[in-house]
């Protein structure tokens, strides 16, 4: 881990979070405000956060323009400054990761976001602008060990397996405008480069079921991997609990160059439709065409169907999530897969505990020279970890925690994988909340 940038970068973190003006608002336990804590329109300041796609709570709102259930808490500084409410979220891990087995390894690296937003009224509707960055690409071209994970490319030649890819420093750079079309419905518009297109669940970074565990699903490319897309148009209209929206984006996944944007391309397209029936519920499915997602295979698009529920319920002292997700990726040519995943995260007071069951079929775990190159696996993986959370100032808190993960598999992976792979990470966070 190069250090030094990532010491920078959790000093930015600590300074903003002490020059921060937050808007006067009670605050609840995890330092962010919930609905009921916001002053209502008219008598507190004129200015503040609203749904980004229509009348809705904005705590709906979560990666992109998709939607996790009104009860979730977000967490950030809010503050306003001129005729704009701001929002800053963002946090830095270090983390010791350990695989067991003949293709195990250790490392330790660094990895980060920092998430600015800003809404403004304009004409009838809202104006909003959202930036992210991460700092993940310190962490080398060729990531950090995960068993069984599979997609993108460290060097451009060789793919990445049993290797989580690093994130692009620009993970986001996105507004939306949303407008109201009638008394109970808005329309949206939603650009982003890079941005996240109408397909899949909130990115596992976004949902609090998931925003604990420091590692990626290992479904992340069947679920929400679109989620930093170098170019991204989205149209949709919001009513009540209903959202339908369909984009166009690039369907290539980002390149190994993790620094600098990639190639604008809008050659995909996707169409979700999102279900919030109650304050604690948010369901989606979602369709795309992704068009040579691959950069090591040329000529190989997908079809990809993803499905998923989440139950968010608010605790007196804390928070209680539970994601459950389907994704398929259909080939074209080639084969139809699916990845299966149930996650759920309860936090009280300083504790978080969070688990994570994976069912994921994968054919792309040999290299050509290996027999075994192209068939299907299915592997299962259950993780379970811990987070103690420490404040050490108005809006900033470390984290202590651990997350260790067992594993099935099919005999015929056992002498590549021994027969019972375990992994686990120990890892300190910094977070603004
Ligand atoms: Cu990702």
């Amino acid at each position: 881990m190069r250090l030094f940038p990532a010491l920078v970068f959790t000093t930015t973190l600590a300074a903003m979070a002490a020059q921060a003006q937050p808007m006067d608002m009670p605050q609840h336990q995890h330092g962010a405000p919930s609905e009921e804590d916001l002053p209502p329109l008219g008598t507190g300041p004129s200015v503040q956060f609203g749904g980004i796609l229509g009348d809705y709570p904005m705590m709906r709102d979560a990666s992109g323009t998709s939607w996790q259930p009104d009860s979730a808490p977000m967490e950030g500084i809010h503050g306003i400054a001129g005729d704009w409410a701001t929002m800053l979220h963002g946090y830095i891990a270090a983390i010791y990761d350990h695989t067991s087995g003949p293709r195990g390894d250790n490392k330790t690296f660094s990895s980060s976001m920092l998430m600015g937003m800003a809404q403004r009224s304009l004409g009838e509707g809202h104006l909003t602008l959202k930036g992210m960055i991460s700092l993940d690409a310190l962490m080398g071209k060729s990531g950090y060990p995960l068993l069984f994970q599979t997609g993108e490319t460290a060097d451009g030649v060789t793919p990445l397996v049993d290797r989580q890819h690093p994130h692009d420093f620009l993970m986001e750079l996105a507004g939306t405008y949303s407008t109201p079309l009638s008394s109970d419905a808005s329309g949206f518009v939603y650009i982003g480069y890079p941005g996240e297109p109408a397909l899949g669940p909130p990115a596992f970074m976004h949902r609090f079921s998931a925003m604990n565990n420091p590692e990626a699903p290992i479904g992340h490319h069947w679920l929400d991997a679109t989620h930093i897309t170098y170019g991204v148009a989205t149209l949709g209209l919001t009513s009540g609990g209903w959202k339908v929206e369909g984009s166009i984006f690039n369907g290539r996944e980002p390149d190994q160059h993790r620094w600098e944007p990639d190639r604008l391309r809008l050659d995909s397209a996707s169409t979700r439709l999102s279900f919030n029936p109650t304050s604690d519920w948010a369901f989606q499915v979602s369709y795309g065409f992704i068009k040579d997602p691959e950069q090591l295979e040329p000529g190989v698009s997908q079809h990809r169907v993803t499905a998923s529920a989440i139950y968010n319920k608010k605790l007196e002292h804390g928070n209680w999530q539970t994601t459950l997700a389907w994704g398929q990726n259909n080939q074209q040519p080639g084969i139809t897969s699916n990845a299966y995943l149930l996650e759920s995260a309860i936090g009280w007071y300083a504790h978080t505990v969070f688990a994570r069951i994976e069912d994921a079929q994968k054919n792309e775990l040999f290299p050509e020279s290996n027999p075994l190159h192209g068939r299907m696996f299915g592997v299962a993986k259950f993780s379970l970890g811990y987070v103690y959370d420490i404040p050490i100032q108005e809006h900033l808190s470390l984290g202590l925690g651990a997350v260790g993960s067992l594993y099935t598999l099919p005999s015929a992976l056992a002498p590549a994988y021994g027969t019972d792979p375990s992994s686990y990470m120990l890892f300190v966070r910094v977070k603004l909340i």
